[in-house]
């Protein structure tokens, strides 16, 4: 099959599952095109199914915001055509959806008949996506797709909840490469963070206030009261400075790296002891997984689909939002204890493997093959 794939080239989850998917279906034989304003960045271009097309927006003095849906769209019709490809995959429905049901709409005019699958990821549903400004522009596409799917069946819930939706929903679950995450490092890398007698605590994220950095600071804070440890940051994002700032007023700043956007996260992972995402809303929580896979208990909030990757009692904890005595009183339950922490650790890993991408992608290819039938 040929597949057209839209989504965001950063370091965000949506980007990573669509750049991961793609290059699945390239392993399985498909020819996969990348449509996005950046190459992705897990993605690299030493595969002969896999082809990567740049949109591009010209500035123009008179656009006080360049039009980028437009010039998605367009491309879409340009690299449909050109290469031939039977269907449209958009991950992250703003503004995706809608310049994928563009591109549609134009190609029907041509006698062209392509279906498209649109991927619901979280944020663009229960943070940006219900915002007035953008609720109708998404319900509109989300109700002309030709598929939906969505990546927890928390998300389905709040999709169903927070709009008025007459499609079926899928629920895909976000997936891994779990051999990727095969814990191989030497001591000698991880001395480089931190002394022997350390713990290491991680948190991943794009530092935003949906991710609750200021609860990551705290729990992190009182666990070094109780052991040495080191807390990584890894990401970029708003709430960097103000975590900067916080650890500098907790007096903490030496305990605390901010190593920035990586691209060695499963490097970071393996030499890690904890795993901490407190989020406000999440509805999957990629990240945890990656740490899961590499046998990193994780300390959560169970907020949206988290409950579904990160499982009481067994992977780690689950606290309420906010929950910053629980959260800090579990780590240090995990951290105290060597043969819990061990239990944990292989737990995690073992309820990784449900989500391994062998079994997650055929569920999307019968996604296209139905979009297909139907269209
Ligand atoms: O977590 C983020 O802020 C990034 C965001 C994205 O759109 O890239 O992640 C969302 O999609 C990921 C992949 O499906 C999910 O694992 C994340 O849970 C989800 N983020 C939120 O719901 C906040």
């Amino acid at each position: 099959m040929k597949i057209a794939i839209v989504c965001y080239p950063t370091f965000g989850g949506s980007g990573v599952v669509a750049t991961e998917l793609g290059i699945a279906l390239a392993e399985h034989g498909h020819e996969i095109h990348f449509i996005t304003y950046k190459q992705p960045v897990r993605l690299q271009l030493l595969h002969s199914n896999v082809h990567f097309h740049e949109v591009t927006v010209p500035k123009y003095p008179l656009f006080h915001y360049q039009p980028y849906e437009l010039a998605l769209s367009s491309k879409l019709v340009d690299m449909v055509k050109l290469h031939k490809i039977e269907l449209l995959h958009v991950h992250y429905a703003i503004p995706h959806a809608y310049a994928g049901y563009m591109a549609k709409k134009m190609l029907e005019e041509e006698g062209i008949k392509i279906p498209m699958v649109t991927t619901l990821h979280g944020t663009d549903i229960t943070l940006v996506g219900n915002h007035p400004f953008y609720k109708p522009a998404v319900t509109f596409s989300i109700n002309n797709s030709d598929a939906v799917t969505s990546v927890s069946e928390s998300l389905k819930e709040d999709t169903l909840r927070l709009f008025n939706i007459k499609k079926e929903i899928h629920v895909v679950p976000n997936f891994i490469d779990i051999d990727k995450y095969n814990g191989s490092y030497s001591e000698k890398e991880r001395d480089i963070i931190a002394n022997k007698d350390e713990k290491i605590i991680t948190h991943i994220s794009n530092l935003r206030k949906v991710k609750r950095i200021d609860t990551v600071i705290e729990v992190f804070n009182r666990i070094q009261k109780k052991m040495p440890a080191k807390l990584i940051m890894v990401g970029e994002g708003p709430e960097k400075k103000p975590a900067e700032k916080l650890c500098r007023e907790k007096g903490i700043s030496e305990k605390v790296l901010f190593v920035g956007n990586s691209h060695e996260v499963d490097k970071i992972l393996c030499f890690s002891d904890l795993f901490i995402l407190p989020s406000e809303h999440e509805s999957f929580g990629l990240v945890a997984l990656e740490a899961m896979a590499c046998g990193v208990p994780v300390i959560s909030s169970n907020a949206g689909g988290l409950p579904e990757v990160n499982i009481q009692g067994k992977s780690g904890f689950l606290s309420d939002v906010g929950d910053v005595d629980e959260m800090s009183k579990n780590a240090i339950t995990i951290l105290e204890c060597p043969k819990m922490h061990a239990k944990f650790k292989k737990e995690a890993r073992k309820i990784s493997k449900n989500f391994e991408t062998k079994s997650v992608v055929p569920l999307y290819e019968k996604v296209y093959q139905n979009a297909l039938k139907n269209v």
